[in-house]
């Protein structure tokens, strides 16, 4: 338990007042597949048409970080990264077929030894064992949408290394389900230690299941296309070709119905888009209303002042942009996760901020505010200021991107890494397994590299890389990748399969 002891000067006397100042709560609620374009407080063509008011209450209330980016964008690896403060090639977690391994240090083991109670209620994907926890209620894998199983602290069985042995069916959509558990918990904390609560959704992942209530929202509605919608990806590499996450590629499980035969591309396009995007959107009507629960609770409990309420999504989502529905690309939905944090106490209401965090900044800055000190393994750093309007001048102006799960079956993104700073993004897809898991090994040749402005192409529509005027632009920031690939201790000469393809492709 954390309690500091402070002695404040009133102006007017000298004389010491003892005052306890107390380590807040944290809630960490994590929604999976939860795009920044389908939160109204983002705004954006979907913002009228389905405002989230209590998720974006929470913006109202604290500050919209504008540039969160995921530093290898799908699940599995994203979590590890929240967890650890660590990049895929530090925590061993770069695709999907990866876990943590229980023994390695977390966010959650330094706050529980420092006094926080710890939970995690509903999606955990990190394969083993969740540990760092005095409590958890977590769904198996990905787990359902309706009368979800969820597998509760000592129902694993004894080794956290093997596949869960109990679990328990609960009644109802997952959504409802896990808030019900999250504040269970926290009913149950004890009011004189601080809690940190991951509060982790399935929603609003494929195949998009809205609870019952839901279904015919916006049924009558014709949802506004992206502008991009029909992209045909002129002027983009050959991997783009070899995608198959556009929407005329995808399955019945997720339109749920039959694909009418004899439509176009563009066609299919247009038709599949209404169908996921109601789903998707009637998935979020009842995230957003189950926030809307955990807020009114900790109002009613007197908590709101001395709680930190975050809420972001494991990475973005394409959401119609280039035809794609899904996310492992570096491109803007896919890169940028929605977070929103309120912290009464210390941060100002209604505050914008443009400056690059990453998911391997959640955890120093969750340590941060119940000041503990930041191990030495995590890679990120605390924002903690900057949330405050006292960004420092050397904070990062560039991030890094990996993404490891070379061309797997369903998607096929090629593995390509990445360097994004406040207006260009600059991106290689080096097309190799490297031996990850669960990628596929047949390498994609030529590397390919694309350039974008984002200041004058914000949907990344004109690849400039081959733009003679850009050379010395492209060089600068070459070396800028190299630099924090090398901060970052992700060098190429980890791996000698890549020896050919720089020495071929890189300058
Ligand atoms: C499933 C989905 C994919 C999705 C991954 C990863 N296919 O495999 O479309 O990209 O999960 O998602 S599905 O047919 O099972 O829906 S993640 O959010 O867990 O990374
Ligand atoms: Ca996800």
């Amino acid at each position: 338990m954390k309690k500091y002891s402070v002695y404040l000067l009133g102006l007017s006397s000298l004389q010491p007042i003892m005052a306890q100042v107390q380590t807040p709560n944290i809630i960490y609620i994590m929604a999976d597949d939860h795009s920044a374009q389908a939160i109204s407080a983002y705004g954006g063509i979907l913002a009228d048409i389905l405002p989230t008011p209590n998720i974006s209450r929470i913006a109202r209330e604290g500050v919209k970080m504008n540039n969160c980016f995921v530093t290898n964008s799908i699940s599995t690896p994203s979590r590890g990264a929240i967890m650890t403060g660590q990049y895929s090639n530090k925590n061993g977690i770069y695709t999907l077929d990866d876990k943590l391994d229980p023994a390695y240090p977390n966010v959650a083991k330094c706050l529980r030894k420092s006094g926080y109670q710890t939970a995690i209620i509903g999606k955990w994907h990190l394969g083993n064992e969740p540990t760092g926890f005095d409590y958890y209620n977590v769904l198996p894998g990905q787990g359902r949408y309706y009368n979800p199983y969820l597998i509760e602290k000592g129902m694993w069985g004894d080794d956290p290394r093997s596949e869960p042995e109990g679990k328990k069916e609960y009644q109802g959509h997952s959504t409802d389900v896990i808030t019900d558990e999250a504040i269970r918990f926290m009913d149950r904390t004890s009011k004189d230690n601080p809690f940190f609560l991951m509060c982790h959704y399935k929603a609003p992942h494929r195949w998009w299941e809205p609870a019952k209530r839901f279904k015919e929202l916006l049924k009558e509605v014709k949802v506004p296309e992206p502008e991009n919608l029909l992209d045909t990806y002129e002027g983009k590499g050959k991997y783009a070709e070899l995608l198959t996450m556009s929407m005329e590629h995808l399955n019945t499980r997720d339109l749920k119905t039959e694909i009418p035969e004899e439509l176009s591309r563009d066609e299919l396009r247009r038709w599949a888009y209404q169908i996921y995007i109601k789903d998707y959107l009637r998935c979020i009507a009842g995230i957003d209303e189950n926030v809307g629960r955990i807020l009114n609770y900790l109002d009613e409990k007197g908590l709101a002042e001395n709680t930190i309420v975050i809420y972001t999504s494991d990475q973005g989502f394409f959401l119609g942009e280039h035809g794609w529905f899904d996310k492992r690309l570096i491109y803007e939905e896919s890169l940028r996760m929605p977070f929103l944090i309120r912290y009464p106490k210390e941060i100002e209401a209604g505050v914008e901020n443009n400056d690059i965090v990453l998911n391997i900044d959640f955890a120093p800055l969750f340590l941060d505010y119940a000041n503990v000190e930041k191990p030495l393994y995590m890679q990120g750093e605390s924002f903690r200021d900057n949330l405050r309007g006292r960004t420092q001048e050397n904070w990062r102006k560039s991030m890094y991107y990996r993404y490891w799960m070379h061309a797997e079956g369903t998607h096929h993104v090629t593995a390509h890494y990445g360097l994004r700073t406040h207006r260009y993004k600059l991106i290689f897809y080096y097309g190799q397994s490297l031996g990850m898991k669960g990628a596929n090994d047949k390498p994609l040749i030529p590397a390919e590299w694309e350039l974008y402005d984002l200041m004058t192409d914000p949907s990344e529509m004109k690849n400039i890389y081959d733009d003679p005027s850009k050379k010395d632009l492209i060089n600068d920031l070459k070396l800028e990748l190299l630099r924090l690939k090398r901060l970052y201790e992700d060098e190429d000469s980890a791996y000698p399969q890549m020896k050919e393809v720089i020495d071929t492709y890189f300058w």
